[in-house]
């Protein structure tokens, strides 16, 4: 029933959420196709209620980078424990920014038009960060590539893969999945799957 790639929860019952099983492997789960994208033309934009500014990808690589090692709950049932990333902190990132004191939330935007909405706390969590390689090889187009946000203790439906702009906003809206019947917080431990 389960399937080979599932098993039970042993031991790491308390890190698995409620509804999920665990997966060994890395399932790769995109709404749509995977984007083409060029380092010599990628960016990252923000705008909003902040100080509007782009940063091209030698920009970006210069940020400070660190290790994470991270579970990933995706709300179609799967958890992948201990999943290890290269990355630059979000807290980092969001220092060089000047956010406008009105600012409550920030959407996520993605080369092939994904969106997901955040509240910028949620976005400033320490743990949250740019990832730009996976179990140490640089992050492969269908995870990704060239980079992500990960934001581990949501389910990663908010973790947008090949992120291109965040838009800070002084109110909420939604993002696609959301408008299209998901959690607009979702939190894996309050199992907020579904509006
Ligand atoms: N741009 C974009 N980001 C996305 C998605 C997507 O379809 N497009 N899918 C989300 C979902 S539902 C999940 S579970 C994770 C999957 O990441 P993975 O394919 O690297 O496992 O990416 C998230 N980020
Ligand atoms: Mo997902």
């Amino acid at each position: 029933m389960l399937g080979k790639f599932f098993q039970k929860p042993a031991n790491d019952d308390q890190r698995v959420p409620p509804g999920q099983y665990l997966t060994k492997g890395m399932p790769v789960l995109t709404y749509g196709d995977t984007p083409k994208i060029n380092l010599d033309t990628w960016q990252l934009r923000v705008w909003g209620t902040v100080e509007p500014r782009t940063f091209n990808w030698s920009d970006f690589m210069n940020l400070p980078q660190s290790e994470f090692t991270k579970d990933f709950h995706c709300v179609t049932r799967w958890s992948r424990l201990d999943v290890q990333w290269t990355g630059i902190k979000v807290t980092d990132f969001l220092s060089l920014l000047e956010i406008y004191p009105n600012t409550s939330h920030v959407m996520q935007h993605c080369y092939g038009d994904y969106t997901t909405n955040l509240t910028l706390e949620e976005l400033a969590r320490e743990d949250n960060f740019f990832a730009f390689k996976l179990f140490d090889k640089p992050l492969t187009p269908e995870h990704g590539g060239p980079m992500r946000l990960v934001v581990p203790h949501l389910y990663a439906w908010k973790s947008s893969k090949w992120l291109n702009g965040l838009e800070f906003l002084d109110h909420q809206e939604l993002g696609f999945w959301e408008r299209n019947g998901y959690h607009r917080s979702g939190d894996p431990w309050q199992e907020e799957r579904y509006s």
